[in-house]
């Protein structure tokens, strides 16, 4: 039995599996080991501007000569010249995250560029396989950073039924248990992000690592929901205070002051208690830091055994 699925012939990979492009975290280095071996690894562009991203982009190309990807932020300001950049470096695979790229896919596809954006809700998944998008990345809010409404579990067989392109999911993924699950509710792929952090390869501080094999199950909490931006992170002094500022009714100016800078203070400084560490609900279930080529071996291999263990627990006449 092998794991392979459209998406590996779309984006000639070994594996369908992704690595999440996490702002300030999902460097060069990172997206270059996880397509080393065998996935889609994904460079965070997060807010930062061109130049910055270039220099991550020429890291990763020195790194490896198998495909990766750019991951689009879309609040991001620098949003245009981001969109310049990875048209005019061939970037092979954008993801996009936290809104709606309609207006950015022609100039994408018009370069052999394949589109994948992040969606969490069905409409616009239907929407954007509408104008011609390669696949679509179906995020439950277990995930982290970012996120919708919906759960992994009911949103993924909807965006399933609702369109043909291959679907991948995310949120609350982080072994073969969940890619298993994740390919019985009709997925043809998985995103992995929170997973990742804990790679050898990945640049972020080691505080950030180590706050997520700490984690226990309910470490994570949701904090912006009166900003119309709800966002994931571990439970800490800051989530605490957006809590509290949210609870008195601060508005969303206030919030955004708040919250501005605090994911490079965790990221980069360390600052995990101050800081913004955006995290899924799947970091309970990341006890490890393993080379990346390790992480995607453990995971196809357990994915495997997971459906062999049920097609025997379940092929016994009754
Ligand atoms: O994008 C993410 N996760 C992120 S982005 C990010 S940076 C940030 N920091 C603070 C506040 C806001 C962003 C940190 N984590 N995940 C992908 C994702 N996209 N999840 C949900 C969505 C999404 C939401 C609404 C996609 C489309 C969408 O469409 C709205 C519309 O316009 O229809």
């Amino acid at each position: 039995m092998a794991l392979h699925t459209r998406l590996c012939e779309l984006l000639g990979i070994a594996y369908p599996i992704l690595q999440g492009g996490m702002a300030w975290v999902a460097t060069g280095e990172l997206a270059a080991a996880v397509s080393e071996a065998g996935g889609l690894g994904i460079i965070g562009a997060g807010n930062a501007p061109a130049d910055v991203l270039q220099a991550e982009i020429k890291k990763a190309k020195e790194l490896t000569d198998k495909p990766f990807g750019v991951n689009l932020m879309l609040l991001s300001p620098f949003v245009e010249e981001v969109v310049e950049l990875l048209c005019a470096e061939g970037v092979r695979v954008v993801t996009t995250g936290a809104g709606n790229p309609g207006k950015y896919i022609d100039r994408f596809k018009a370069k052999g560029i394949k589109v994948i954006p992040v969606v969490s809700a069905v409409a616009l998944a239907k929407r954007l396989e509408r104008v011609g998008v390669d696949a679509v990345i179906a995020e439950g809010m277990e995930a982290g950073g970012h996120i919708g409404e919906l759960t992994t579990m009911v949103l993924v067989p909807q965006i399933v039924d609702a369109v043909q392109i291959p679907v991948i999911a995310a949120g609350g993924i982080a072994d073969g248990r969940g890619v298993a699950a994740a390919l019985a509710l009709g997925a043809e792929g998985v995103q992995l992000g929170t997973r990742f952090i804990c790679a050898q390869e990945c640049t972020v501080h080691q505080n950030y690592k180590e706050a997520i094999l700490k984690a226990k199950d309910r470490d994570t909490v949701v904090t912006g929901e009166t900003t119309g931006h709800p966002v994931r992170i571990l439970r800490n002094q800051l989530a605490r205070e957006f809590s509290k500022r949210e609870r008195s009714g601060a508005t969303r100016e206030e919030l955004e002051v708040l919250g501005a800078g605090k994911l490079a203070a965790a990221a980069r400084q360390g600052d995990v208690k101050n800081g913004s560490v955006m995290a899924g609900q799947a970091a309970a279930l990341v006890n490890t830091v393993e080379p990346a080529q390790a992480i995607m071996h453990n995971l196809v291999q357990n994915t495997l055994t997971v459906i062999e263990e049920l097609k025997e627990k379940f092929s016994e006449v009754k």
